[in-house]
């Protein structure tokens, strides 16, 4: 394999303004290709790093294709911790990040170097290069020998269902199928959704990957009440995984999207009669459904064809509020028992815009 001269990368480097190697995508693949006559491209990303004792490293490499059919030809991970049993790996404890760096190093050059012999792909060839897995991968005394450590994470950060779909489906996966039994604990750890059966019913358990299993659903029964309400959201966490680390997406957040409709305010009957005398008039108003958010209204008296010196109605206007599970309210107009001979008098309330439900007809 010949390599590209420096000068030659730079023009390809600037003209497509490259940043970040690993985003190399089909594009850039053939200009690099244009460019500079290369047909393949070596990619090593430092994935984990960390200086603080044990210290670890994690680097990732890829030999890309530039062809229009580009394709991983060869990829590797390698990954080190300062810790290492020296049994197993014959590193005993190293304190030198960067010398765990030149090891990690050695590991894929001895890949690579299998590659061109034509012995080995490495362990992820065939892959298409976006779908490359960025992982963060360490050797670690906990595992054993023959591994590169996986990990395990939600498949997205967050999700949406409706609350009339069931069951939540909550994917977690493994950035590749490990030929070990992986397990992983998740628990629900917030979110205003009640669990119990109220929103959704779900407790702590532990998924368990079988070897080659890369794909877990989390299923969450949800809770389909009649009840207008707002959405609601469920937060699950993964916790002490074995045979894997924790990936980057480890919380998500699945939020239930309520279903029901708004509840309508109305009033009880459209009209009453009363005699003068007979004290307070009763009007009620009714939800016509159960609500899980307080429905305010405000309502008005008014004279209708009565005149204000004649009637007294104490409360002119007000608001009247249903608290979650309230269905029926009243307002009272005081009628003024004059001595006065007079035709009958008509009082009426309005009813004013609604929060959190609808003016019924
Ligand atoms: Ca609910
Ligand atoms: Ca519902
Ligand atoms: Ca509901």
């Amino acid at each position: 394999m010949g390599t590209v001269q420096e000068g030659n990368l730079e023009g390809f480097i600037q003209k497509y303004r490259v940043r970040y190697t690993g985003g190399l995508d089909r594009e850039m693949a053939r200009g690099l290709r244009e460019e500079t006559g290369a047909n393949k491209a070596l990619i090593t990303s430092l994935d984990h790093y960390s200086e603080v004792y044990p210290p670890k490293v994690g680097l990732s490499s890829r030999l890309v294709s530039t062809e229009d059919a580009a394709q991983i030809l060869w990829a590797q991970t390698a990954g080190l911790a300062g810790d290492s049993s020296p049994g197993i790996l014959g590193l005993g404890l190293v304190k030198d990040p960067n010398v765990l760096l030149d090891m990690a190093m050695d590991q894929l050059a001895e890949s690579l170097a299998g590659y061109a012999s034509g012995k080995s792909r490495g362990d992820f060839a065939g892959e298409s290069p976006g779908k490359f897995p960025p992982k963060t991968v360490y050797r670690d005394k906990t595992i054993g020998p023959n591994l590169s450590l996986y990990t395990v994470a939600f498949s997205l950060p967050s999700s949406t269902g409706k609350e009339s779909s069931g069951t939540a489906s909550v994917e977690v996966s493994l950035s590749s199928p490990s030929s070990q039994v992986v397990t992983v604990m998740y628990g629900v750890t917030g979110g205003k959704a009640t669990g119990g059966n109220e929103d959704f019913s779900l407790t702590g358990g532990t998924l368990t990957f079988a070897p080659g299993e890369e794909r877990k659903i989390l299923e969450i029964p949800l809770t389909n009440d009649n009840l207008h309400e707002p959405d609601e959201t469920i937060v699950l966490t993964l916790s002490d995984p074995e045979n894997a680390v924790l990936g980057r997406i480890s919380t998500h957040s699945f939020t239930i999207v309520d279903d029901d409709p708004l509840p309508s305010v109305l009033f009880s009957r459209a009209d009453a009669r009363v005699d003068e005398g007979a004290g307070p008039v009763t009007v009620t108003v009714l939800l016509s459904e159960v609500s899980g958010i307080p429905v305010t209204v405000p309502y008005s008296v008014s004279g209708g064809t009565a005149t204000g010196e004649e009637i007294d109605y104490s409360q002119r206007e007000g608001t009247l509020t249903f608290q979650p599970g309230e269905t029926k309210k009243s307002i009272e107009v005081h009628l003024v028992d004059d001595a006065r001979n007079e035709a009958d008098e008509t009082v009426t309330v309005f009813l004013g815009a609604p929060g959190h439900a609808l003016l019924g007809e």
